[in-house]
């Protein structure tokens, strides 16, 4: 039985990427951050709360992850967690910095120090070639022009990860994901809060959506079908990167006007532009070739974006139906700022 440490457990790709490796017969263990309110909810909506090893310690403090290997003792580690949200990012930099960024080289000296045939993946981001994007699907060769802290956090993780890999032969993969969603992603991803307030619009709980910059586009697919990705790249031989993406591409516009045709409404007569969900910086358009990672691992992507669009809307419409019918649970909560009390500090 092998055995399998995920950092960021208690986020859309831990969640399901612990369902996979119990259905692989691993025995799983994960890294989770002590709250002040417990949020579990992902991985009891999986029904595999009970199935899991919880460790609890913090990114950014070294003997958590050190007490974490101890624990664990992982032939594989996969490091997921981060802060993950790109607007959070200008909100609090340094922090981003520190968890998104060096505490890729805190799990890299564990396994340095401690157990150096642990094999490890590291979460890169199409969010890395920021504006590098011309009309051509991004592949692994491609530069990389970060447009935020978070990109340039990730940066970092990705070419220590290279150094580390090459300079100690630790086995260290990292996947380029692309943007994937699901109905169990955060809230404040736009995939998420588009199909939310869709479905509070159809059900008479909401009057108008607002967003940013509905002109970007974005390669979206179905995460778990990524998170099986991440598993493939830990079993090759030798440590690798490789892009894991649809190439299609879509408009954050397309996304509602699919949102809105789902529950036949026009969805110009909902939406509102709000500058406050406006960033500094935006990465215009993404579309990514994952031909490497087909040839390699026999990878590609299954759901396509209607399919993902229509998935999550129906998803948030029996959430709330649950919901108005008095079933509670910690997910059925709006667990953030709505447009009345979010400040925005960039
Ligand atoms: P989520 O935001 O859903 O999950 C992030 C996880 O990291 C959560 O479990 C969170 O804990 C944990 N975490 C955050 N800060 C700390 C900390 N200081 N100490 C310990 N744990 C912490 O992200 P996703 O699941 O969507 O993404 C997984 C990884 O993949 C991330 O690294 C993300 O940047 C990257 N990625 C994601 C893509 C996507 O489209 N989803 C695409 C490309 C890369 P808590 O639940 O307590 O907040
Ligand atoms: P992204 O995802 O920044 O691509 O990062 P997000 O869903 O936050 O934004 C996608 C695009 O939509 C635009 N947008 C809005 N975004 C949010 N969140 N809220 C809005 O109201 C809104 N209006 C327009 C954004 O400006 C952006 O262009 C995600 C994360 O999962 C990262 O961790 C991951 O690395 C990348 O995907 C790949």
């Amino acid at each position: 039985m092998k055995t399998a440490l995920i950092t960021g457990i208690t986020g859309q790709d831990g969640a399901y990427l612990a369902k996979l490796l119990l259905k692989k017969n691993y025995k799983v263990y994960g890294l989770y951050r002590r709250v002040s309110t417990p949020n579990f909810w992902r991985l009891q909506a999986l029904d595999i709360y009970d199935r899991v090893n919880l460790i609890s310690g913090d990114l950014s403090d070294l003997s958590s992850i050190l007490n974490a290997f101890k624990a664990s003792q992982p032939d594989e580690v996969y490091h997921l967690a981060a802060q993950s949200f790109v607007e959070a990012s200008f909100e609090s930099p340094l922090s981003t910095a520190d968890v998104t960024g060096l505490s890729v080289t805190r799990i890299l000296e564990a396994v340095k120090l401690f157990s150096n045939s642990t094999k490890v993946y590291f979460a890169g981001t199409s969010e890395m070639f920021g504006s590098s994007y011309t009309g051509e699907p991004l592949n692994e060769n491609h530069p990389f022009n970060p447009m935020s802290p978070y990109a340039a956090a990730k940066l970092y993780g990705y070419w220590i990860s290279k150094i580390y890999r090459e300079g100690y032969g630790i086995y260290v993969a990292s996947g380029i994901l692309f943007n994937h969603e699901s109905p169990l992603r955060g809230m404040e991803f736009v995939t998420r809060k588009i199909a939310n307030e869709v479905a509070k619009i159809n059900l008479g709980l909401e009057k108008k959506i607002h967003l940013g910059n509905i002109n970007a586009r974005r390669d979206w697919g179905y995460a778990p079908e990524y998170v099986e990705a991440m598993h493939s790249m830990l079993q090759l031989d030798k440590a690798d990167d490789f892009v894991i993406a649809t190439n299609e591409t879509h408009s954050v516009e397309e996304f509602v006007k699919y949102a809105f045709d789902y529950i036949k409404e026009d969805y110009r007569d909902y939406l509102e532009i709000d500058k406050r969900f406006i960033r500094p910086l935006d990465v215009p358009a993404l579309q990514g070739d994952y031909s490497k990672a087909e040839k390699t691992f026999k990878w590609k992507p299954e759901t396509k974006f209607r399919e993902l669009v229509n998935m999550m809307v129906k998803a948030e419409i029996d959430r709330w139906k649950r919901y108005t019918e008095g079933e509670k649970f910690a997910w059925d909560v709006p667990n953030y700022p709505n447009e009345n009390n979010l400040l925005k500090t960039y």
